[in-house]
């Protein structure tokens, strides 16, 4: 029986074939077998490239390919996700990467006022209203270096924090330099969650763009700039002398991740404000049972809710649609 395959599929496999970074290699593999026709003519590839994927998989827990010889190397590939969401912060030289991570968080990578400064990925949390977001400070990227590991580290993270130099003569030539170079390493940068991803051969990422050093930038020219080449993109002005900037861009960057902050409230005391649980936008009192313990949520017989457009403490079901900020009582 012919496998019928449809034409994307031989186009994404070519990709699949060239691609070197395992992680990117493994969500290929996936696609590739979400695309693939199910029916008999298919058994064989299907199971094929079911091996191939558990296969990716064995490696990319084992820590990648063993080079003979460095097995010690430090790899930076890949940083474990801790907090709400991890961003990656990426930028010309000098645009001011890590001065943002250092007035944000208790890390302190090295800041300096020479490019190529940063030479290695370093994490930071960030606490932003009771909620950790993890940033990552990577080196510039430009003509003279794109560290081969960037590229899985970004499809790796959450979003995509794009710093642009107001200061900078360069600034336009820099991004579009920057964006390129991602594209040419199939990764997109987009501007919301919302956007379906269409093309399986790229990695599309929620782009958040910091026009950065505000203060350079009097009269407000190069930020029109930087709107000209990113409609519809999310742009946050900041300095790092301005600290209301850098909340306000860490309340775009949780935004952008499409997730809420619901509060609990144990039957008969207060709510606890101190330890939100986190839903996708648009989660249900159900989503929020299970993000707190799965007992919970399988036990769970209605709730009562506080929040905006609800009267105080309404009885509603598990699939009520909650909204930013609510309040919820569940009863088991
Ligand atoms: N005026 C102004 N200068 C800033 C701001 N943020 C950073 N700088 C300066 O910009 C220079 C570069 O800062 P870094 O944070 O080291 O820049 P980077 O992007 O990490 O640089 P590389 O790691 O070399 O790519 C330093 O001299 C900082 O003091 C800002 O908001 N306003
Ligand atoms: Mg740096």
């Amino acid at each position: 029986m012919p496998a019928n395959l449809p034409p994307q599929y031989y186009e994404l496999e070519r990709a699949f074939k060239e691609e070197q970074d395992i992680n990117e290699k493994l969500r290929m593999a996936e696609e590739l077998h979400r695309i693939m026709p199910k029916h008999k003519g298919t058994y064989k590839l299907q199971a094929e490239m079911k091996t191939k994927i558990s296969k990716l998989k064995k490696l990319i827990a084992g820590g990648g390919e063993k080079v003979h010889g460095a097995k010690n190397a430090p790899t930076h590939d890949h940083v474990e996700k801790e907090g709400a969401a991890q961003i990656i912060i990426i930028g010309a030289p000098n645009a001011g990467k890590s001065s943002l991570v250092d007035a944000m968080t208790h890390a302190k990578p090295l800041v300096a006022d020479y490019p190529y400064s940063t030479r290695e990925p370093l994490t930071g949390m960030a606490l932003n209203d009771t909620v950790q977001l993890q940033l990552i400070d990577t080196p510039p990227i430009s003509p003279d270096l794109f560290e081969s590991y960037m590229n899985s580290l970004i499809r790796n993270a959450d979003i995509v924090l794009l710093v642009a130099d107001l200061a900078s003569e360069t600034m336009v030539a820099d991004v579009e330099f920057i964006l390129n170079a991602l594209e040419e390493k199939r990764v997109l940068l987009k501007k919301d969650n919302l956007e379906k991803a269409d093309d399986p051969k790229f990695s599309y990422k929620n782009t958040v763009i910091c026009a950065h050093k505000s203060f350079e930038d009097e009269d407000g020219t190069k930020q029109v700039e930087l709107a000209k080449l990113f409609p519809d993109f999310k742009i946050v002005a900041t300095s790092i002398l301005d600290e209301e900037s850098l909340v306000q861009l860490q309340v775009v960057l949780f935004e952008a991740t499409g997730k809420m902050r619901i509060y609990t409230k144990p039957i008969g005391h207060d709510p606890d404000y101190k330890d939100p649980i986190i839903i996708p936008v648009n989660g249900t009192v159900s989503d929020a049972a299970y993000a707190l313990h799965r007992d919970i949520a399988e036990k769970l017989k209605f709730a009562k809710v506080w929040g905006e457009g609800k009267f105080d403490g309404q009885k509603v079901q598990p699939d009520f649609v909650l909204g930013y900020k609510d309040i919820v009582e569940f009863h088991v």
